[in-house]
């Protein structure tokens, strides 16, 4: 069973914080061992382990409740649809929402993406408008506004980011002019770990009647989001990187922007009337939901929100917080190890490059230990270009990492320069 209410008040109380060693109880995974060392799991920004309880949730729902939804009036399908409707407004609160209807369940966050590019993004833009986005954009928050580009002539421009890995406010604020019809942005960058000052870009980016996308697959994990603080127009996420299953995620948009906006996809569920002549649409968040979408899977995504928010994202940012910085300093203490993203605002990503060797042999050998972690330009190759390196080798951190892990990392860096240096 996960951990209960009072085992949470505890864990809040607790002088030091957190619990992380009461929390890695409630993942199964983590207590296997690799290549016979016990399992350092240090690739979270990849995608995280699941709690037994999102996978119970997923279990339970195939096991009693199983059936489609919006549909059926018999006792499964209105199990199922209760199930499904009750993780929406997990989704609402979680994110902050001021309706349910403004959250819709999407496969992840570039399905997110896509769906406001190929929707909103084309009825919004044309010859000369442009998109604006950053530097440290994931592929996902890229090539989407690449293909609309190119369908219907926009131009992508691209706010450029200092040595430390932050967007220089200056120029990102010249970019933003009267052509600009979209900004979309990260939250927090995968492979530097930078938190992007989102409320200001939004400010700066409203002044001007320009709507912003806010690219949070790195921030929902790691951070307090609240989109009616931000005022955010449109936020991304993907279930599998908040403890949730893969396959599902989400996308906030603002009712009054959802409701104006074209499909973006035609099928069932998501129409009001249909005849051979004209189809007449559902609203939202229906409109965008065409087809049996992955109902188990949003239902474990509603036990992974419970699970958070049970702990509290700001005890668990605090937490991750303590770990980045033990983990920086340890880290820096490597001979020849040089961090990529030095942003003063950061979540829990130490990338790095170490001289004379390929990230992908120090991911192998760090493998070898029973450490994982991600090597390679973790999609986000305009970035690395940007660094002026092929590849880094990425550790990212979770509400279940420890100090331990953190000096295995260590050990297993020790053990690279021994075998390959
Ligand atoms: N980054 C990583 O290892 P999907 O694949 O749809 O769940 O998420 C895409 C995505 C979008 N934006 C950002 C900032 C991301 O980090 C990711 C996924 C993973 O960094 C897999 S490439």
């Amino acid at each position: 069973m996960g951990i209960t209410a009072q085992e949470v008040g505890r864990i809040r109380r607790a002088d030091s914080g957190f619990d992380a060693d009461r929390i890695r109880q409630d993942f199964p995974i983590l207590t296997q061992t690799v290549h016979g060392k016990p399992l350092v799991y240090l690739d979270n920004a990849a995608t995280t382990q699941k709690p037994r309880a999102v996978i119970e949730a997923e279990q339970q729902f195939y096991l009693r409740d199983n059936s489609n939804i919006h549909r059926g009036v018999h006792e499964l399908s209105e199990r199922a649809t209760q199930a499904y409707e009750s993780a929406r407004r997990k989704a609402q609160k979680f994110l902050g929402a001021g309706h349910s209807r403004e959250i819709i369940f999407v496969r992840g966050a570039t399905e997110a993406i896509n769906l406001v590019a190929q929707t909103f993004g084309r009825e919004r833009t044309g010859p000369g408008d442009e998109i604006l986005i950053s530097a440290m954009e994931h592929h996902s928050n890229i090539v989407p506004w690449q293909i609309l580009c190119e369908q219907n002539g926009a131009r992508l421009r691209v706010a450029p980011i200092n040595d430390r890995g932050e967007l220089i406010w200056e120029e990102f604020r010249k970019l933003l002019g009267p052509r600009t019809r979209l900004v979309s942005v990260a939250h927090v960058s995968n492979a530097l770990g930078t938190v992007n000052p989102v409320k200001e870009i939004v400010q700066a980016a409203h002044r001007l009647g320009v709507p912003v996308l806010v690219d949070g697959a790195q921030g929902a994990p790691h951070l307090r989001v609240d989109v009616e603080e931000l005022n955010c127009d449109f936020y991304a996420f993907s279930g599998h990187k908040v403890y949730g299953p893969t396959g599902v995620g989400v996308l906030y948009g603002k009712a009054k922007l959802l409701e104006a906006m074209p499909p973006y996809q035609g099928g069932g569920d998501m129409i009001s009337s249909v005849t051979f002549e004209k189809t007449t649409y559902n609203s939202p968040p229906y409109k965008f939901e065409a087809g049996t979408p992955n109902i188990a899977g949003v239902v474990a995504l509603g036990a992974a929100l419970d699970y958070v928010n049970d702990i509290g994202m700001e005890a668990i940012a605090a937490y991750e917080q303590e770990l980045l910085v033990y983990a920086t300093q340890r880290i820096s203490q490597v001979p020849g190890l040089t961090i990529i993203g030095t942003a003063k605002e950061k979540t829990g990503v130490i990338s790095f490059v170490m001289e004379g060797l390929h990230p992908h042999d120090v991911g192998t050998v760090l493998d070898q230990e029973g450490v994982a972690v991600r090597t390679g330009h973790h999609c986000a190759q305009p970035l690395m270009d940007r660094f002026k390196v092929p590849a880094t080798t990425r550790a990212s951190l979770a509400l279940y990492n420890t100090r331990q892990d953190v000096d295995a990392l260590l050990a297993g860096l020790n053990k690279v320069r021994e075998v390959l240096g």
